[in-house]
């Protein structure tokens, strides 16, 4: 899939090529979102009611190194993704490597729950703790009670489901996995899809990306793909609408917004 994308759009093997949303920019994706591998996966993670909130891309030789998150609001505790007295978060990305070798996801356990700082160094392959690709479930992790970053090796088709919130970045390593390096030597590509249950914080999230982030570029999904989403129950309720014209304290310690 990789190699058939890559030709498609004239991309040479290790050349740096970003598109984000699937459905108008990269339909020969498309497909996946609805496809039960990946929505069943999800269903597991974050609840029946999973619904598709358009964020979704395509990366080719593209290592986001730096510690983020994904959500709208970015800052631990500040805005309404970290209010979940009226309903829990449950907006999450699965993110699928087409070519991986030598590399891994790093994240920082419960950072979706506790104000966790970011290690100050990336590189810094001490600082982590390993899950090697595979059946890691009986991987000791933090049994001191100190949680430290982890890293997990990726390789084509493993599928990485993670809420939005945590802290999360790319990694590549170097020479037999002893330390991290900045720079790809093999082709690196995957695929990231993001779904929410059918609640407000999906909407907002919804609205963040295709009305606040302009420069992700962003349309409207054509009417034939919101009935593919409503026949598969993945159409999520109040789609079309901009969640911050009605309510625009909803956008409160979102960048781009204007604060309340
Ligand atoms: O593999 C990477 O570079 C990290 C991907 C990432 O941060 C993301 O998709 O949000």
């Amino acid at each position: 899939m990789a190699t058939l994308i890559k030709a498609g759009y004239g991309v040479s093997e290790m050349e740096l090529f970003t598109r984000a949303d699937i459905v108008n920019q990269v339909p020969e994706l498309a497909s996946y979102i609805t496809d039960p591998r990946i929505v069943e996966r999800v269903r597991t993670c974050i609840g029946d009611d999973v619904r598709f909130v358009q964020q979704s891309d395509f990366h080719a030789n593209y290592v986001a190194h730096e510690w983020h998150r994904d959500s709208a609001n970015r800052e631990f505790g500040i805005g309404c993704d970290w209010r979940e007295d009226h309903e829990p978060y449950r907006v999450a990305k699965a993110m699928m490597y087409l070519e991986a070798k030598d590399i891994a996801f790093a994240i920082i356990p419960c950072s979706h729950r506790l104000n966790i700082p970011e290690t100050s160094d990336w590189r810094e392959i001490a600082t982590y703790d390993v899950l090697p690709s595979g059946n890691v479930l009986d991987v000791p992790l933090y049994e001191d009670g100190n949680i430290r970053p982890v890293l997990v090796e990726g390789t084509p088709g493993d599928l990485l489901i993670f809420d939005i919130r945590l802290l999360h970045g790319g990694r590549i390593f170097g020479a037999s996995h002893e330390f991290l390096q900045g720079a790809l030597e093999h082709p690196k590509s995957q695929m990231a899809i993001v779904y929410g249950a059918n609640n407000e914080h999906s909407r907002r999230f919804h609205s963040y990306t295709r009305f606040v982030r302009q420069d992700m570029g962003y349309a409207d999904l054509p009417d034939h793909y919101l009935e593919i989403l409503n026949s598969k129950d993945l159409l999520l309720d109040g789609m079309t609408e901009n969640i911050f014209d009605r309510a625009p304290s909803l956008g409160e310690g979102i960048l781009g917004l204007p604060s309340q």
